[in-house]
């Protein structure tokens, strides 16, 4: 009973958010470099450069403005630019994770990095960076587990392709997967090839300046085909990988019993579910088909497409969970979650964190039981947090006992899954294991980890790290291997 004796215990972090050195050791710009910070969700005022070189500013929903091209404002701050400064802490970092026992570690590749164009151009500088982060992890046994591609599409492939909506992407990325499997094949066992694909709402992540159906969905497959085409050259390179998918899951709860409402929930899950057909099953599914033909969505394949992405399915989901919704057929009980632009319904039962995230442990014991009933192949939660504004004491200690509160829930929800469900779970990183930048908001207000920075988003901060009182928490329930909560 109880978690599996190789149950990969860690935590989780993104290049964009936690690397910094965005123009060190020969790194070419990412889309998330160019404006204000993180992935983009709600509209914020940005500086960019249009193509004939005019500087213009304007109001961005997350996508690129039409025309605009990669422009660092030298009047705005940047978080993201030194970010929590990984760059440059790795060894301390990782000390601390292996103080705290991980058994992995998530972090993702900056595509810029290895390729500053994001095309055949190599980086070598790059790829030492992450031999050496590989290295130190496996000084300590902690498996290194790899996002290939977390929001940041190089900002070169956006000027002139506009990002995923161009075919020509997959082949580039297909060059940067084999550059990095063959590199590091001897050192990490563990992929995911594009983080929470779901979330295209994000068109900055994904280099795309139009941001409606049409180009979403075109880029979509294209992001279906390369990480198919990803999963068999993986495979090909080293028949021991493990390659997954990555997906957003905020399970829909119907708002009453009432038909209309329950129809609603359903539409808002296999939204999330599609993503997860395309690579779990390997075809589209006929709701998606029908959804298309109805809103004129027209996506065009070349010949073969399907076989591929037939051929290519992942070997586990991963996926973040943070909240569970509510859906409705009553548009007057819609709100915004945390102020961004997905819309939700507010859930009278479940208390909510300062930004509007409903706190819902059995929901993901409900999400496990879904995806696992529906998949029936090995999950990995590579996502769960708590971000809140943390204080510091004035003996300099922090006080989280929310985020421990929030934890312990989880992980119990996670052991109901696995003891009374006999759900295959692999393993679980809790999100920002270390404070890095807010995705959503690109702020260092939000925090949701065990170690905390000395970093703000007035620019102040030596980066120096301290842990807080969940570190040892945390440290208790890996030794523990979750009896200890
Ligand atoms: C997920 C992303 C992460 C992340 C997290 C928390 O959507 O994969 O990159 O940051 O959410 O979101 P936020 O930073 O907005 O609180």
């Amino acid at each position: 009973m109880g978690f599996k004796k190789d149950f990969l215990w860690g935590g989780a972090t993104a290049a964009n958010q936690y690397e910094g050195g965005y123009l060190s050791g020969g790194k070419g710009l990412s889309t998330l470099d160019a404006i204000a910070g993180g992935s983009h969700e709600k509209p914020r005022m940005i500086t960019y450069k249009t193509k004939e070189g005019k500087l213009e500013t304007g109001w961005s929903r997350g996508s690129l403005p039409e025309g605009a091209t990669g422009y660092i404002d030298p009047e705005l701050f940047y978080p993201s630019h030194e970010a929590t400064d990984f760059y440059h802490h790795y060894k301390e970092d990782i000390a601390l994770f292996a103080k705290m026992g991980f058994k992995c570690f998530r972090l993702s590749i900056s595509w810029a990095r290895i390729c500053p164009k994001g095309t055949d151009e190599l980086n070598e500088e790059g790829l030492q960076f992450y031999d050496n982060v590989f290295d130190e992890l496996l000084k300590y046994g902690i498996e290194p587990v790899v996002t290939m591609n977390h929001f940041d599409t190089p900002m070169y492939l956006a000027d002139n392709y506009d990002g995923w909506s161009d075919r020509k992407l997959i082949d580039y990325f297909l060059f940067f997967a084999e550059t990095i499997f063959t590199r590091y094949k001897d050192k990490v066992k563990y992929w995911m090839t594009f983080n929470e694909i779901n979330f295209l709402r994000n068109w900055t992540t994904i280099g795309v300046h139009t941001a409606d159906d049409q180009h979403k969905y075109q880029a979509a497959h294209h992001l279906f085909v390369a990480s198919a085409k990803t999963v068999q050259l993986g495979h090909k390179i080293n028949p021991d990988f493990q390659i997954g998918m990555m997906v957003a899951y905020i399970p829909s709860y119907p708002m009453s019993c009432r038909p209309e409402d329950v129809m609603e929930s359903v539409s808002f899950n296999r939204e999330q579910e599609f993503y997860m057909d395309v690579q779990v099953k390997g075809y589209y599914p006929a709701q998606k088909l029908k959804a298309f033909e109805r809103t004129g969505v027209v996506i065009k394949k070349e010949e073969g497409d399907d076989e591929i992405i037939a051929a290519g399915t992942v070997d586990y989901i991963g996926f973040s969970y943070y909240m569970s919704t509510v859906s409705s057929a009553n548009p007057e009980n819609v709100k915004l979650i945390g102020g961004n632009q997905q819309p939700a319904v507010k859930n009278p039962y479940l208390e909510e964190s300062a930004w509007g995230w409903a706190v819902d442990p059995l929901g993901l014991r409900i999400s496990l039981c879904k995806l696992y009933d529906r998949y029936n192949v090995p999950l990995f939660v590579v996502e769960n947090g708590f971000g809140a504004e943390d204080k510091i004491e004035a003996d300099g200690s922090i006080i989280d006992d929310y985020r421990i509160d929030y934890f312990k829930k989880h992980v119990a929800a996670m052991k109901d899954a696995v003891d009374l469900d006999g759900v295959d779970l692999m393993g679980y990183t809790p999100w920002g294991c270390i404070d890095l930048v807010s995705a959503g908001t690109g702020e260092m207000k939000k925090r949701y980890g065990f170690i905390y920075v000395e970093r703000y988003d007035d620019g102040t901060g030596d980066f120096s790290r301290r842990e807080k009182k969940s570190f040892n928490w945390y440290k208790q329930v890996i030794e523990s291997n979750g009896e200890n909560l």
